[in-house]
């Protein structure tokens, strides 16, 4: 009798995970890595890295606190953009005040440079994406 009690209670446990995957959205595997980054004052961000795990999807939470319009962009190795925040391309800023997260960005090991595309922004307001 307390063998079938535990197996039902485990039973329900591993359905209630399966849900919880579930919600996650695109697909199987842990959930993606949340990165933050801020616009500030100053034609700046917060910081001038973010570090990510290779081969796994992150998320980038942009946050626009610095009283202009702004953008996060991706640059992969060979310097093309790949990734934008708000999207879908690098024409489109985030209003002061505005946060947006991206899509899932995975990336092979490596250094990436990131930036924000308003013009004239790019000098002051770029960092690295450092994956390993
Ligand atoms: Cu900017």
């Amino acid at each position: 009798m307390r063998v079938r009690l535990f197996s039902v209670g485990a039973a329900i446990i591993a359905g209630l995970s399966l849900a919880a995957c579930g919600g996650g959205g695109n697909g199987s595997g842990p959930p993606a890595q949340q990165l933050t980054i801020t616009a500030v004052d100053g034609i700046k961000y917060d910081k001038p890295e973010l570090d990510a795990t290779a081969n796994q999807p992150f998320v980038v939470n942009f946050v626009n606190n610095g009283g202009l319009q702004h953008s996060f962009v991706i640059k992969n190795a060979a310097g093309s953009d790949v990734a934008f925040v708000p999207g879908p391309d690098k024409t489109t800023y985030l209003d002061n005040g505005q946060s947006k997260k991206s899509a899932p960005i995975t990336l092979a090991a490596g250094t990436y440079e990131f930036y924000c595309a308003f013009p004239g922004h790019e000098q002051t307001m770029k960092g690295n994406v450092v994956v390993k």
